[in-house]
């Protein structure tokens, strides 16, 4: 009996003890990383960026994970953000799926003292402002990384040639710079235009687009797609129409369900934006911005062109 009291006593204790701890332990920030659509390859990256850093700095933050089913599902977006903040997060780290819907609620968000950071897609500058708000921008320059990818493809391509460009949601400023630099290379090579459609991310819509394009373009030589997901779509629809490598195709993220694509060449090049790093970033000024107090300048982080050649023969790209 007095062996029975004993133990309870001392598990009292225990459970006593273990109260610091666990306060200790919530008083780390709490940081959300609300992403787009996590069917798309380039978001699990992000996801999985974010763990990894988490897991080796575990004492410094605790992490929640967020993303949308699909990629245009903003009102789902908006939820996770209003869920994040009632939930009691210190920080959300955002890539919004689209530059001005989101800017509202990211407003209530500061307004509650919760610490926002943009990550990948750049909110609209104009509507920031309009609101009065600024949220610290990390992420690279998609016009300048989609030139890069153009100017590569145009090397293979003769001045005069019919190109389409298959753009990313048109609301997405990213999506918008991504056009641009596309454009931009395809009209300094002297290529001639003939379509610009908008496959909103996504594969089907791609395949789609580009199986129309060919019927009405059967001279088309390139489809520059806004990211791998369409370019994905693109080739498979080129293969359907049997224009397997008659008409090239570029894309952009170098997602793995690229690779096999890029090395039987029907992929001629993509652009790497490190996924898993800019989730990385963005925690880890987040975490800068809970120690100093401050708003910090935007923050450009790297895009690298990737072709054929680079997956051969550089190890860490095979899948
Ligand atoms: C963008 C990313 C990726 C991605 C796309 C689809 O914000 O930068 O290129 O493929 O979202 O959601």
């Amino acid at each position: 009996m007095r062996m029975a009291l004993m133990t309870v006593l001392a598990l009292l204790l225990l459970g006593c003890e273990k109260e610091p701890a666990a306060t200790a332990q919530s008083a780390k920030p709490k940081v959300a990383l609300v992403m787009k659509s996590l069917a798309n390859e380039f978001f699990v990256r992000m996801a999985d960026g974010a763990r990894e850093h988490n897991d080796a700095h575990a004492e410094r933050y605790d992490l929640i994970v967020n993303g949308i089913k699909d990629e245009s599902d903003l009102t789902q977006q908006v939820a996770l953000v209003e869920q994040m903040v009632a939930t009691g997060a210190d920080v959300v780290v955002i890539a919004p799926a689209d530059s001005k819907a989101l800017i509202p609620v990211i407003k209530r968000a500061l307004d509650s003292g919760v610490i926002v950071v943009n990550i990948d897609n750049k909110l609209d500058a104009a509507v920031l402002a309009e609101v009065g708000i600024k949220v610290p921008f990390v992420g690279p320059d998609n016009r300048e990384g989609a030139r890069t990818v153009g100017d590569y493809l145009s090397g293979s391509l003769s001045p005069g040639d019919q190109v389409a460009i298959i753009s990313g949601i048109s609301t997405a400023y990213n999506a918008q710079q991504r056009e641009r630099g596309f454009v931009d290379a395809m009209t300094t090579a002297g290529m001639d235009i003939v379509s610009i459609q908008n496959g909103d991310w996504q594969q089907a819509k791609a395949s789609t687009i580009t199986a129309a394009l060919v019927t009405e373009y059967p001279d088309l030589q390139a489809v520059l797609c806004g990211n791998d997901n369409m370019a994905i779509g693109a080739i498979a629809a080129l293969r359907q129409a049997g224009k397997s490598g008659a008409v090239k195709v570029v894309g952009f993220d170098n997602i793995e369900a690229a690779h096999p694509l890029l090395r039987n060449g029907s992929l001629t090049a993509t652009a790497d934006q490190y996924a898993a790093q800019l989730a990385i970033y963005g925690i880890e000024y987040a975490l800068q911005i809970l120690t100093d107090g401050e708003t910090p300048a935007d923050k450009k982080t790297p895009i690298t062109l990737v072709t054929r050649e680079d997956l051969l023969t550089t190890r860490r790209h095979l899948p």
